[in-house]
């Protein structure tokens, strides 16, 4: 062969090369995912959310969702998920579902390799996407009656996600309308919200890429709106390498690997972000099992775009897992006290407060319990129970309403904090309180 003809052969065996590498699930960053030597943490999160499976409470999509999207499966738990979510999904999903819930709940059908249009369980079957067009429908209503969606931007956000990975009834130009630049849609409390912005990246990239060509018009306006996005996604970078805080992290991960022609060279590393991320994980940053699941992915270079490129059949079964559960020891704890503030801080009507006796390790809703029980006049509270645990919807009566965007903050010592009643353990002499805000 020629020198030339060497050379062209050269070439093409790289271009292809380059083709795969992009064409593989992740895309181009395969170097920022956990090695081999790493794998045990990656392990040891998929284990937590396994274990945290209770009998009691409705299945998690986000849990499958992630557990799909990792490298090593237990294809006998998956399955059984499966089937509890798709029960769960047919006896409640048209009544008591958010929009959200029904997107994440499509994602997780979809990463299953199970086809979300045709559910069935117990004799029933239900269309989830034609379900989450018409919950898209009533959010966009609620905005034009009152301003606000039904739920939030993340939300809508996650549904325009799942309705373009499906092929659902979605017009391009009203989404990229809809998730355009807003303060009162990924700002909360003043603050900008990662969260919601990596969702709205996923859902537009989604948008670029599937289906009909997209009209010049609404192709500028997405790409305007991504790249709004991923700048104010970099600007809530930390030196240490985090992104918002370490709970939105793993959402930005996401974002910031399917946008990388939106950023300058050198803007992100996303090495020291995933090594931030694991070395926060035998601290039990993330025991939460939907901290867990939400930042999974990004540890295995994988986004929520690649539930429809999984190869359901190619999965190999081979985490395994021992019947024991894990149980913490039970030993005898030092009593701590703190003092505890329910406060209207929207219309100024109250401002209590009450020390409080707990046990050392304590987490904030013991407290909350231990206040109620001591003064019930002043202390009553209601929750409900969500995938992150108990959300405290009101105080001495008084109730958090999407619609006038008020809600309880939790805080410690003047501080919001960055994680919910349920899990955050309070130490002594802590000033916490609970305040009736606006976001
Ligand atoms: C929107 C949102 C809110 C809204 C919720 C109301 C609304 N307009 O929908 C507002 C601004 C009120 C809010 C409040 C809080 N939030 Co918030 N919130 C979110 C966000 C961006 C989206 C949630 C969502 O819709 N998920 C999708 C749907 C389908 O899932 P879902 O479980 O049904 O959603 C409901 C619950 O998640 C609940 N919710 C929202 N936030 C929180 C936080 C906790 C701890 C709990 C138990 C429930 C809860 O409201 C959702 C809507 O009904 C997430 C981001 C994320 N990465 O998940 C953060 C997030 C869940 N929130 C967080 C936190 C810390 C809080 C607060 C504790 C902050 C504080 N210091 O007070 C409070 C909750 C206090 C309470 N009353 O118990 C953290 C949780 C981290 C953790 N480890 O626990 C997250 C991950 C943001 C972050 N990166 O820090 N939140």
């Amino acid at each position: 062969m020629t020198g030339d003809g060497e050379m062209r052969r050269t070439l093409v065996i790289m271009l292809v090369g380059l083709l795969l590498l992009y064409l593989a699930p992740g895309g181009l960053c395969q170097g920022c995912a956990v090695n081999e030597a790493e794998r045990p943490l990656v392990r040891d999160l998929q284990k937590k959310m396994i274990y945290s499976v209770n009998v009691s409470a409705p299945p998690n999509p986000s849990i499958l969702l992630a557990l799909r999207l990792a490298q090593e499966h237990n294809k006998r738990i998956e399955q059984d998920m499966l089937n509890k979510l798709s029960q769960d999904a047919v006896e409640r999903a048209v009544v008591s579902f958010s929009s959200g819930q029904v997107a994440l709940h499509i994602l997780a059908q979809q990463a299953s390799c199970s086809d979300p249009r045709c559910i069935s369980a117990n004799g029933s079957t239900i269309n989830l996407v034609r379900l989450l067009e018409q919950k898209f429908k009533a959010e966009l209503q609620n905005i034009a009656i009152h301003g606000n969606p039904l739920t939030n931007f993340y939300q809508l956000s996650l549904d325009v996600l799942a309705l373009c990975q499906l092929n659902g009834r979605l017009s391009p130009a009203r989404a990229s309308a809809l998730l355009s630049p807003g303060h009162k849609k990924y700002y909360l409390g003043g603050q900008f919200s990662v969260d919601t912005a990596a969702v709205a990246v996923l859902a537009h990239v989604c948008l670029q890429t599937r289906g009909q060509p997209l009209p010049p018009k609404v192709y500028k306006k997405i790409r305007q709106n991504v790249q709004w996005l991923v700048d104010k996604i970099l600007a809530e970078k930390r030196i240490d390498g985090e992104i918002g805080n370490i709970y939105s992290t793993g959402l930005a991960m996401q974002a910031l690997s399917v946008s990388s022609s939106y950023q300058k060279p050198g803007a992100w590393n996303c090495l020291q972000t995933l090594h931030r991320v694991l070395d926060k994980i035998p601290q039990g940053t993330f025991k939460n099992p939907m901290a867990a699941s939400q930042v999974l992915s990004s540890l295995e270079n994988r986004t929520y775009l690649d539930v429809s490129r999984l190869n359901c059949s190619m999965d190999p079964d081979n985490l395994p897992l021992s019947t024991a559960r894990p149980t913490s020891p039970t030993t005898c704890l030092p009593s701590i006290r703190v003092t505890y503030t329910v406060a209207d801080g929207v219309n100024n009507t109250f401002n209590d407060s009450i020390s409080v006796t707990v046990t050392q390790g304590s987490v904030f809703f013991k407290v909350m319990e231990v206040a109620q029980d001591k003064d019930p006049s002043k202390f009553s509270f209601t929750y409900t129970q969500s995938s992150w645990g108990p959300y405290i919807t009101s105080v001495q009566g008084l109730q958090a309403d999407n619609n006038h965007r008020t809600y309880w903050q939790l805080l410690s010592n003047g501080i919001p904090l960055s994680q919910g009643a349920g899990d955050y353990v309070v130490s002594n002499s802590e000033r916490l309180e609970v305040k009736f805000t606006m976001y």
